[in-house]
């Protein structure tokens, strides 16, 4: 396979001659082929096939112990001036960055093989989609890049012979971290990645192209590119309304966005659009529509289980690659929170492990890579060009304390004050300290590809190119009572909260106002069948105004950091809870 398109090829040609492959693979997306890299893969010890009866088409890859997760100090937005990547991002000239990287793609590939790999993100011949060609050296990023794209053929025929394409450059060097860079460049619609061979630094269609390279390019063409899940919520009587939800790394999107109702809503069927990234434009009739870029689910691994995540334990049951779990003696898979534990397993550094070795299994960032196709409950509308209509937006983080399990904005300019102060605390999908609370402005902390000011103030622009728009709510399914214990059971039961937030959006509920916005009054959430307490209820919905008074502190940081280009209106909304706290205080 090769191209028409003389501006792929020129490039292709240029890089090859940087990096000085063996030889140049491109990938076409055919079954054969992937079988092909497979083989060649488990020969090389990059793969190791599962037991075939347990685990059809399914196999484990390890990474470097030093390369597990995203690294954000080592990620770069290299846009010409420092301004235009914010203070939220680590910014380096584009001249610097390319004469530094150049230097260590220097005849990174020689003895190695170069694949060639075209993809869509998004449905094919959508007018949301974008093309991207994506260079590497790493046979387990063009497995990846084969589940969680339209790989291959297609792109290239959608590319024709002149089209625009996003520009990858990756190659894993010999993995060390001194020799680590993930850099975005904007203006060239270009990505060069090397010395990790971890998803998020490599698979660049996710969030290197699909968030950083895409909030800008949604910011230059008027649409949002969002790190929200997308799922449909079916009634008995067969009416489907779309929700977006924004949640950082690991904080349970998958979970959300295969959801299966408790028994109190029997007949209300949950249908998956997308679990990690949402693109978002106005349709036709005015309402907000939203594609999911992705074909597949890189998903965490610890944590999912049968009671769960059941339908994601269906969805990796075959044709799913296993990154960084414990391999059972009988050729499964395995990692914590998953069930029984084995009474001996391969850890996921290849040692021997037992339940009694007081070290995990998997590693907490352990990973699966499946396709969306395997997906029980995927929408009919996940490969739909127009994508689906959203009705509401969901802005949640991972919160012990403070926020209230769920609330609805006053309106739009309020609802993007939830999204922009939305703290949450770390996990272990990036490098560095865990369960710390850091401001994570709608989930994009890490994947904004320019100023978060800038950012916020494009939420705001969208108001008026929206005349049908979603309403915005927040979401808190972690606050913890004082000994620690979880006051709200999550997962299924988050269909409670979602049913409510549904019918806000319809207008088919009412709410009582509060200082922080609109919740449910005493009868509106449906608690019938859940093992929580009036008491555990009430403080999962409680307005503590020492918290509040705290939380609005340590948000006045985030507005201090980005100075002059954050939006007033967003500034005033924080003065104005900033007054009602002390008000209610000051007279209580
Ligand atoms: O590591 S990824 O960026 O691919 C997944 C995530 O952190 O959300
Ligand atoms: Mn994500």
């Amino acid at each position: 396979m090769t191209t028409q398109h003389a501006g792929l090829k020129a490039w292709v040609d240029e890089m090859a001659a940087l990096t000085k492959p063996d030889r140049i693979v491109w990938c076409d997306g055919s079954a054969e082929q992937r079988a092909q890299f497979t083989a060649e893969a488990v020969r090389d010890g990059v793969l190791k096939p599962l037991n075939p009866q347990k685990r059809p088409g399914c196999y484990i890859a390890y990474s470097n112990p030093n390369d597990v997760a995203r690294v954000e100090h080592l990620t770069f937005i290299c846009t010409p001036t420092k301004a235009e990547a914010g203070p939220t991002n680590h910014w380096m000239a584009p001249d610097e960055a390319y004469t530094k990287l150049r230097g260590l793609f220097d005849g990174s590939m020689r003895g190695r093989t170069m694949y060639v790999v075209p993809y869509v993100m998004g449905p094919l011949s959508s007018p949301f989609s974008k093309i991207g060609v994506e260079i590497t050296d790493s046979v387990y990023v063009v497995l990846n890049m084969g589940i969680m794209t339209r790989m291959g053929k297609p792109a290239l025929d959608m590319l024709g012979t002149d089209g625009d394409f996003n520009h990858g450059l990756h190659s894993t060097l010999d993995c060390n971290p001194e020799r680590r860079f993930i850099c975005h460049f904007p203006q060239d619609n270009t990505i060069w990645s090397v010395g990790s061979g971890y998803g998020g630094n490599v698979l660049l269609g996710k969030k290197c192209l699909a968030l950083r390279i895409g909030s800008y390019l949604g910011k230059k063409e008027g649409w949002l590119a969002e790190h929200m899940l997308i799922l449909g919520v079916e009634s008995p009587e067969g009416q489907t309304t779309y929700v977006a939800a924004a949640f950082p790394s690991a904080c349970g999107k998958t979970n959300f966005a295969m959801m299966i109702p408790p028994k109190r809503f029997a007949g209300w069927k949950v249908w998956t659009v997308g679990d990690d990234i949402a693109w978002m434009r106005t349709g036709p009739d005015g309402r907000l529509w939203a594609i999911n870029p992705e074909a597949g689910y890189f998903g965490v691994a610890p944590g999912t289980s049968f009671s769960s995540n059941a339908t994601a334990m269906k969805t990796i049951e075959k044709d799913t690659l296993f990154t960084n779990v414990a391999l059972t003696e009988d050729g499964d898979v395995w990692w914590e929170g998953m069930g029984a534990a084995p009474e001996r397993a391969t850890d996921w550094q290849g040692r021997p492990w037992t339940p009694a070795s007081g070290e995990k299994g998997a590693h907490p960032n352990a990973r699966f890579t499946a396709p969306m196709q395997n997906n029980p409950t995927l929408s009919v509308h996940a490969n739909d060009p127009q994508g689906v209509p959203i009705s509401a937006i969901i802005f949640g983080g991972r919160r012990a304390t403070t926020v209230p399990l769920v609330i609805q904005s006053f309106n739009w300019t309020h609802g993007v004050y939830l999204g922009a102060t939305l703290g949450s605390e770390t996990t272990a999908a990036a490098m560095g300290k865990i369960g710390v609370v850091r401001r994570d402005p709608m989930a994009m902390l890490p994947f904004c590809g320019y100023d978060m000011g800038e950012y916020f103030g494009h939420w705001l622009n969208m108001q008026a190119k929206i005349p049908h728009p979603p309403k915005i709510f927040m979401v808190n399914w972690f606050r913890q009572d004082e000994n620690g214990k979880f006051l709200w059971p999550g997962f299924g039961d988050n269909m409670r909260v979602l049913k409510w937030i549904l019918d806000r959006a319809l207008g088919r509920v009412g709410a009582q106002e509060t200082l922080l916005g609109w919740v449910p009054r005493d009868t509106d959430l449906d608690l019938t069948g859940v093992a929580v307490s009036d008491e555990q209820f009430a403080k999962a919905m409680k307005i503590d105004l020492d918290e509040w008074t705290e939380e609005l502190e340590s948000q006045g940081e985030l507005f201090d950091k980005l100075g002059a280009t954050l939006p007033k209106e967003l500034a005033l909304q924080r003065e104005i809870l900033r007054a009602k706290v002390a008000r209610v205080r000051d007279t209580a």
